[in-house]
């Protein structure tokens, strides 16, 4: 696998026009060669220590996975979760892997990770993984999973009112620069109230209803986080009723402090519209849903505050088309990825044909929401097998109508989609972005 730094400066007819029968393959070459920035994951750098999760327990107990565990077992999920974690990928293992076919997507995920590590497939047990992945050399393997993955860098969710992440970075000797953070606010604008004690407790004066300094106290509350951990944008997930503008606390707090906060650090907001969370409580993080969101509040957003960016992905089917028709009236939005319950091959191949057919390569098309390390190997090879076939067929039939096309165009398309539209959208330093090491070398 040769290096692209993504800027077309190859050499041996890079500027030559394709023939038609070899765009295909020039597209997955490219596609395959460009290393990733996943612009939104819940992993964490090596230096946040015991919140990154990565090994086959973790793999396992994945609540995507969960969610069709509970509807093939006879488990209920409050004794369920009194089993140790590996009890419980066991139990996961035995009933998705082993007693069925694993063909939904979240367990084919799961096969494409044993066997990227040469681990067996279809075992009755997870003994052999579990003594694999406890071997590892912590450090090595992350940038190991990096590589296999073809990924450079990836985006954080940092919750500043998160404790247990909160104290954590206060050991946080220098950022990590192959992790890049984000400051969601998911407990600032939905759980503001709950939330009050703990930031007084922290020495800001601010108030449940909103009022007298909360919203000075808040903007306080955002400059030490942006310093501490310099976010490359703000980010919140939002229900489908979400509503803008609206008399609320959430809008207030909207519109007197994160938007404000946004324009003064140049920062997008990354808004994560449509979850319809805890319809069902009993499964926790498992529990949440998805509903159609009434998208004019974006455009709303878009229109009223100009000086602001906003990074936008919609969780329900229906809502993508009019994120692409509002992408085509404000540039000051930028869709991304195909989200959790939209993140199905089907799914994306609609969604991303569509974008392709409205915006060009103006978006981003996909984030892993990777949550354990070794996701990203799985999520970023599929994104890719999606993506190559949609493109070439999109140059292909450009070329067809009789616009040439060259292997140069299309390396640095995609890295525009696969690295460049959001670092141009956020701003960020220009990175130096080198493929990694190919799959299947030896890793250590
Ligand atoms: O994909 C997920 O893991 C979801 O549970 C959510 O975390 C979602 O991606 C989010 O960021 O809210
Ligand atoms: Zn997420």
């Amino acid at each position: 696998m040769r290096s692209s730094n993504g800027t077309g400066a190859f050499s041996n007819g890079a500027s030559a026009s394709l023939p038609p029968a070899t765009i295909l393959d020039v597209v997955c070459q490219e596609v395959d060669a460009t290393p990733v920035l996943d612009v939104h994951t819940h992993l964490f750098m090596p230096a946040l220590g015991s919140l990154g999760l990565s090994g086959i327990d973790e793999i396992l107990t994945y609540h995507y996975l969960e969610a069709e565990f509970f509807r093939v077992s006879k488990w209920h999920p409050e004794e369920y979760r009194k089993l140790s974690k590996s009890r419980r990928a066991d139990e996961v293992w035995r009933h998705l892997f082993v007693n069925r076919a694993p063909l939904s997507e979240a367990t084919r995920d799961v096969i494409t990770i044993l066997k990227a590590f040469d681990l067996p497939t279809n075992t009755a047990d997870m003994r052999e993984a579990r003594a694999f992945f406890s071997q590892r050399d912590s450090t090595r393997h992350v940038q190991a999973v990096f590589d296999k993955a073809g990924v450079s860098e990836v985006v954080m969710t940092n919750d500043p009112l998160d404790p247990v992440e909160t104290a954590l970075w206060l050991d946080v000797p220098e950022l990590d620069s192959r992790f890049h953070s984000a400051l969601r606010l998911d407990r600032i604008l939905s759980h503001w109230q709950e939330h009050c004690p703990l930031l007084r407790s922290q020495g800001y004066d601010v108030e449940e209803d909103g009022r007298g300094n909360t919203i000075s106290e808040l903007s306080r509350f955002f400059d030490h986080w942006h310093s501490r951990i310099r976010p490359v944008y703000m980010a919140v997930s939002l229900p489908d009723t979400f509503a803008y503008p609206e008399e609320s606390l959430r809008a207030h707090l909207l519109t007197q402090a994160v938007l404000p906060a946004c324009r003064e650090f140049d920062i997008p907001l990354a808004l994560m519209i449509g979850v319809r969370r805890q319809v069902n409580p009993r499964l926790q993080m498992a529990g949440d849903a998805v509903g159609r969101a009434n998208l004019q509040s974006l455009e709303y957003l878009c229109r009223e505050f100009p000086a602001n960016r906003f990074l936008v992905t919609v969780l329900s089917r229906e809502n993508q088309h009019e994120l692409c028709a509002y992408a085509r009236k404000f540039s000051n939005l930028m869709p991304f990825g195909c989200w959790w319950f939209v993140n199905q091959p089907s799914i994306v191949e609609e969604i991303t044909r569509e974008r392709l057919e409205m915006l060009g390569t103006s978006f981003i098309p996909q984030h892993s929401d990777a949550r354990v390390l070794e996701q990203l190997i799985p999520k970023w090879r599929e994104a890719r097998r999606t993506l190559g076939p949609i493109l070439a067929h999109a140059y292909a039939r450009v070329a067809e109508e009789g616009r040439p096309i060259t292997r140069r165009e299309i390396s640095s398309d995609v890295a525009r989609l696969f690295r460049s539209n959001f670092s141009d959208f956020c701003r960020l330093a220009a990175p130096s972005a080198t493929m990694p090491e190919p799959a299947g070398v030896e890793l250590g």
